[in-house]
């Protein structure tokens, strides 16, 4: 693949912050572009998201330092050149930028051409996104993906309604089949859910990711009865077709060693927040925790696996960030038993695919993930289809950003 041009856009977020899209084109005519998502809770060991700190521009928030990267440094060492893969063209972006944490060039810049020299890839080879990344993965499996869908947001997307950043609904893949009868179990709960909380009279208006935020709502367990209440009055059965699963990114509420619950009144130590944890968990049909533990609390973790770990999918995104070096050491002291997946964590493709490996190697699960920050870009529904993940977590069930993701798995799934 001879690359003919690099170009770059700031284009606007989900949230009406900056971000970058990269378009390449190839000799043969073919193009691909990439829209870089962004965090609102990051770990602290993700790749560099290149901002201009400008004051007078965005707040700050601007990318043109990023885009000027992808006009002049990328495109000069990459126009012209053949490349034979995908690692090919992602080590050439690593080593020109030559730091760990992608700060030089910003993970940004690096992962938009990455992703744009994927989709220009796969077209010029005549093949849907997803094939090119079976053709790259060497998957073969076929399989329908577990959606984990957002109902209930708190922490830094809801204006901390909860001190838990996401709630969610998982429709049991092995009884809904397909993505189709999954996202319309989805759509549905999300309805209900939205008359539940009409009749408490609480707020029905939603925070980043596209599922409600109610400032009225009085405890973090008081959104798991709201989302039983939506499930049953939807017409389906808690705990037997749709199971639930939290976010708590609980780095965004660990404090000096502590862990601080603003809806409960309560500062924990980490043995005490871990019993409590278990005992919420243990009151409802719940799956999948996520970051329930922060991101420096490693021993919390391994203690977690143990007490938990052969009931409930523990999984681990800020304490991992999608980096291989962080997912070894979480096989080693046994910290999870799945793994996140962030493309702009980790800032490429080829990078991206490692960390699924790895995790698979020590047979964890993945699900991949979208950020609080999003563009219609959909590739990650095509990752998910070519990756042998099988499950996703991308948000509500209503907003544009996120349904181009689940539309875009509802397109491969037939055939469209
Ligand atoms: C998360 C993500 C996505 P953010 O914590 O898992 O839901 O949020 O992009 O803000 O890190
Ligand atoms: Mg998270």
């Amino acid at each position: 693949m001879k690359i003919k041009s690099v170009k770059a856009l700031e284009i606007l977020d989900s949230r009406g912050v900056p971000t970058l899209q990269a378009k390449i084109t190839l000799e043969d005519g073919s193009s691909g572009t990439g829209a870089v998502p962004s965090g609102a809770s990051t770990g602290s060991t993700e790749a560099h998201e290149l901002r201009d700190n400008e004051p007078n521009r965005y707040f700050g928030k601007g990318v043109s330092r990023a885009v000027t990267n992808l006009r002049t440094t990328i495109a000069d060492a990459v126009v012209g050149q053949e490349f034979s893969s995908q690692e090919e063209f992602d080590e050439k972006l690593i080593e020109l930028d030559g730091t760990e944490y992608k700060s030089n060039l910003g993970g940004n810049a690096i992962l938009a051409a990455s992703m744009a020299f994927c989709k220009a890839t796969a077209k010029s080879k005549g093949l849907e996104l997803f094939e090119y990344f079976k053709e790259i993965t060497g998957s073969t499996s076929i399989e329908t993906p577990q959606l984990s869908i957002l109902l209930m947001e708190g922490g830094k997307h809801g204006d901390w309604a909860t001190d838990f950043q996401e709630y969610m609904i998982i429709p049991r893949i092995d009884l809904f089949d397909s993505v189709a009868e999954s996202l319309r179990s989805g759509a549905e709960i999300f309805k209900a859910t939205h008359d539940v909380l009409d009749k408490k009279n609480y707020d029905v208006t939603v925070g980043f990711e596209g599922a409600y935020a109610p400032s009225e709502i009085k405890s973090n367990t008081e959104a798991f009865e709201i989302m039983l209440l939506g499930i049953e009055q939807a017409g389906y059965k808690p705990g037997e077709e749709i199971l639930l699963g939290i976010d708590a990114a609980a780095s965004e509420f660990y404090q000096d060693g502590k862990y601080n619950l603003r809806r409960e009144n309560k500062v924990l130590t980490s043995d005490e927040w871990l019993d409590l944890q278990i005992e919420w968990l243990s009151k409802y049909p719940v799956f999948s925790i996520e970051d329930t533990l922060a991101e420096e609390d490693w021993e919390s973790w391994t203690k977690l696996v143990e007490r938990v770990g052969h009931k409930y999918q523990i999984v681990g995104d800020d304490l991992l960030t999608t980096n291989t070096k962080r997912i070894q050491k979480a096989i080693d002291l046994k910290a999870v038993n799945s793994v996140l997946i962030k493309i702009n964590q980790i800032g490429s493709i080829t990078e991206t695919l490692r960390a699924i490996d790895l995790a698979h190697s020590a047979d964890f699960t993945t699900m991949i993930s979208h950020r609080g920050g999003e563009t219609n870009d959909d590739l990650i529904a095509d990752l998910v289809m070519g990756c042998s993940s099988w499950q996703t977590k991308f948000g509500g069930p209503d907003r544009g950003e996120r349904l181009a993701k689940y539309n875009r798995l509802l397109e491969i799934e037939t055939g469209f």
